[in-house]
Formats: C-alpha cells, sequence, structure tokens
C-alpha cells in the first residue's frame, strides 16, 4: 500500500482533536533508536544521573535535561518530518520547542500522579490547545514496563487533575521503540508504574505555543556556538525567531540576526 503523508497528518489531527492523543508508528529505524539509547545511558553514566527525591518526577526514574546541548544527535527530534506537521497543525507553525528531557523509569517505579502539562497556566479550561508534547520510545512501551498512561478524551475537561491522585480510568500509550506518543498539553496523563525488571526509556519532546513561555529556557540553556550550529527551523523553533514578525523581537530585529553576530535587519512587516 502506498504511503499518503496528507491521510496520514488528517488522520493523526482528528485523533488529536477527539482522544487528545495519537501514536506514531516507525518513526525511526532501530539503528536510530540504538544510537539515541546508546548516547542516553552514556549520559547518565558519565553524569552519575540519579533519581530525583520527588514523587513527580519518580523516586527510581532517571531524567536528563536540555537535550539539545548535549549532542548534535538530538537536532533531528524537534524537526522530524512526521511529528512536527502534527505539533503545528495543534498548536501553529510559529510554535516552540519547551523541553527536550529523557525520562527512563526504573524497576519498581510507581505510577506517577496523573497530571495535564498546562495545570500550571491560569487559563479556564476547556481553552484553545497551548501546549503539544511526544514521548519517543527508544524502548518497547509496554502496560507492564510503565507505558506513558492517558485519559482519553480529558482534554476537554473543565479541569486538571487533583494534584497527587486522582484516580481514573487510563489507557496504557503502549508501541515498539521507534514510534512516537504525541499528546495534547491539557490530557490527563502519567508516567506507568513499572513492574518489570528493565529500564523503559523514552524522549519527552515537549512544544508550546509560540507567545508562551517555553519550560526550559531554551536561549540561555543552548551555549550560542552550539545554537548556531542548527538548522533555521530548529533555530526558530528553539526561540530565535519571532512570533507573527512581532513576539520575541530585540529593536524590531529577529534574535536570530543577533545569534549570527548581525548586522540586525528590522523585520519587514513589523507592525506593533
Ligand atoms: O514518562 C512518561 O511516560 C510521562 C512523563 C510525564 O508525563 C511527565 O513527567 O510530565
Amino acid at each position: 500500500m502506498s504511503h499518503d503523508p496528507s491521510a496520514e497528518l488528517s488522520g493523526h489531527l482528528e485523533r488529536m482533536q477527539r482522544d487528545g492523543y495519537t501514536i506514531v508508528e516507525r518513526v525511526i529505524d532501530d539503528r536510530t533508536v540504538a544510537a539515541l539509547r546508546d548516547d542516553l545511558r552514556r549520559l547518565e553514566r558519565e553524569r552519575a544521573v540519579a533519581p530525583a527525591p520527588n514523587l513527580f518526577e519518580g523516586v527510581r526514574t532517571l531524567r536528563i535535561y536540555n537535550l539539545l546541548a548535549h549532542g548534535a544527535i538530538y537536532q533531528q527530534i524537534p524537526v522530524h518530518e512526521r511529528i512536527l506537521p502534527i505539533i503545528e497543525g495543534v498548536l501553529d507553525k510559529g510554535c516552540l520547542v519547551s523541553s527536550l528531557s529523557s525520562i527512563d523509569i526504573g524497576p519498581g517505579e510507581a505510577a506517577q500522579p496523573l497530571h495535564a502539562d498546562d495545570q500550571l497556566i491560569p487559563l479556564p479550561k476547556p481553552h484553545v490547545s497551548i501546549i503539544c508534547n511526544t514521548m519517543w520510545a527508544l524502548t518497547d512501551f509496554t502496560e507492564a514496563n510503565g507505558a506513558t498512561r492517558l485519559v482519553p478524551g480529558s482534554h476537554h475537561a473543565d479541569r486538571s487533575p487533583q494534584p497527587f491522585g486522582e484516580p481514573a480510568r487510563t489507557d496504557a500509550a503502549e508501541m515498539a521503540a521507534g514510534s512516537v506518543l504525541v499528546f495534547d498539553g491539557s490530557i490527563w496523563h502519567g508516567g506507568g508504574a513499572n513492574r518489570t525488571d528493565q529500564y523503559r526509556l523514552g524522549v519527552a519532546m515537549n512544544y508550546c505555543a509560540g507567545w508562551l513561555r517555553q519550560q526550559e529556557n531554551q536561549q540561555l540553556g543552548i551555549p550560542p556556538d552550539i545554537a548556531r550550529t542548527f538548522s533555521p527551523r530548529l533555530r526558530q523553533l528553539v526561540g530565535y525567531g519571532l512570533y507573527k514578525k512581532l513576539i520575541g523581537h530585540v529593536d524590531k530585529c529577529s534574535p536570530e540576526d543577533l545569534l549570527d553576530g548581525g548586522p540586525p535587519r528590522p523585520v519587514v512587516g513589523f507592525t506593533k
């Protein structure tokens, strides 16, 4: 059967609207999965990464933040041609990288409390999508090893879950390594309990609307010498562009001019 990218995209966007999540299968091949997995395990070892002392991040879970500062291998993730169009369809093309981190759920970890990734934003719910996040499976994700759990349709709810423990019927986002779960920032979800003796490794690639503050400060967190190696689209995504030719400007110029060392050129069509 021939592959029709626009039909695939519409199917995912319909599921995002209806269920608040969708799974994109076989996004990256086995070699890429292994390369990402090996690099994250190397970083865990070299940085002596330890679990955080809180139930939200997980007391048996290893997390590494700010991955774009840790190697060129991570630059392919935010711009992937099968995932970014879904994000752009939910937010818009002015969307931003909000954070990029790994989540390695260890054996014996308890289920993470259900939450919504936009629950700190003081807007009445339901509201338009302002956050759209993804989880890249670098091991198989199963119900037993801690696959992300989601409450289908809960992105339409008029509130977020109660902090620390509201029971709800959830689906486990079971998927093979190399697949990607995409979910709306309002959906109720959390990492699952890991009842196996193996780690469940994923990359959380999170996006926000271009007018919202990014969760990880990308312009300070990524050294300029690294950001200069990024493609034009990746530079925009981390915040070296403007939203609607206005938001994010420096003296009516794009911050990308400053990244490159100038000279700053006033934005054509800038209207205040
Ligand atoms: O690890 C997961 O599957 C989900 C993690 C998550 O939702 C979070 O840490 O905010």
